[in-house]
């Protein structure tokens, strides 16, 4: 899985290789501006849009035939973020994806990974990445925290993601600046939507709220906004609408 192909690169990059790439690479936008998060208001929804192959749940989601197109589509319908799923394996993504949609826009850039290496991190600034995800459930309270500190002493930003109260309380405790409650459970897969209502409450003022998953239309995106989202993730709808631009202006509205 993740592991194996991350040790295939490794074995054709050093680390120190990676560091040299990443002294090159323009700095890293701030991606908790672009979210709203000096704005104490913070009084309109903002949108990270998700290039996203395929998925376990539901296969190939969509014949994407150019990712940077799409990119291109989501910022013009006022994506504040575009996310680009890595992973190859289940997610058909890679980081020529990743290059591809850096290349096209000219708004903050998410690494959407399993990371599970401070590789990975280097990995994601190199190709010019903003912020990366952490999940909460995935790494032990050290990881998150070196994690973290590598990910902000690169100038980046962490989606630190969670799913219980227990894994908000972590993501709180470790100073995430940006919290992603996601719907849908890693290991069964399953999306149950009213999670994000009954767990917002417990994220205190400060980090940007994000509901992940789940978002089918406007009425779902009504309803994590009355809930206290300030952000929202979307990847399927979009990915397999024909028309993502007039999409986001509509979730916006
Ligand atoms: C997007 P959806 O239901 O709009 O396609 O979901 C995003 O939340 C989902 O892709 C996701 C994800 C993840 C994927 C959330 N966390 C972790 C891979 C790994």
């Amino acid at each position: 899985g993740v592991r194996e192909d991350l040790d295939a690169r490794k074995a054709t990059l050093t680390l120190a290789q990676l560091q040299g790439l990443v002294a090159q690479q323009r700095p890293a936008m701030d991606a908790f501006a672009a979210l709203g998060g000096n704005d104490n208001a913070r009084a309109d929804l903002k949108v990270i849009a998700e290039v996203k192959r395929r998925s376990p749940s539901k296969g190939d989601l969509a014949g994407i035939a150019d990712p940077a197109a799409l990119a291109r589509q989501y910022e013009e319908g006022g994506a504040s973020v575009i996310s680009v799923l890595t992973e190859e394996r289940r997610f058909g993504g890679s980081l020529a994806d990743l290059d591809a949609v850096r290349a096209a826009v000219g708004i903050p850039v998410l690494r959407k990974d399993f990371t599970c290496d401070p590789f990975m991190i280097w990995e994601a600034r190199a190709h010019g990445a903003d912020l990366v995800l952490l999940i909460v459930a995935a790494l032990s309270d050290e990881e998150l925290h070196d994690y973290l500190a590598l990910t902000h002493q690169l100038g980046m930003n962490a989606v630190v993601e969670t799913h219980t109260a227990e894994e908000i309380d972590r993501a709180v405790a470790v100073g995430a600046k940006l919290i992603g409650i996601n719907v849908r459970n890693l290991k069964t897969l399953e999306v149950d939507r009213s999670i994000f209502a009954a767990l917002a409450g417990n994220i205190p003022a400060g980090p940007v709220v994000i509901a992940e998953s789940g978002v089918r239309d406007v009425d779902d995106v009504r309803h994590y906004a009355a809930h206290g989202a300030q952000a929202i993730l979307v990847g399927e709808a979009l990915v397999k609408d024909a028309t993502p631009l007039e999409r986001i202006s509509e979730f916006k509205a």
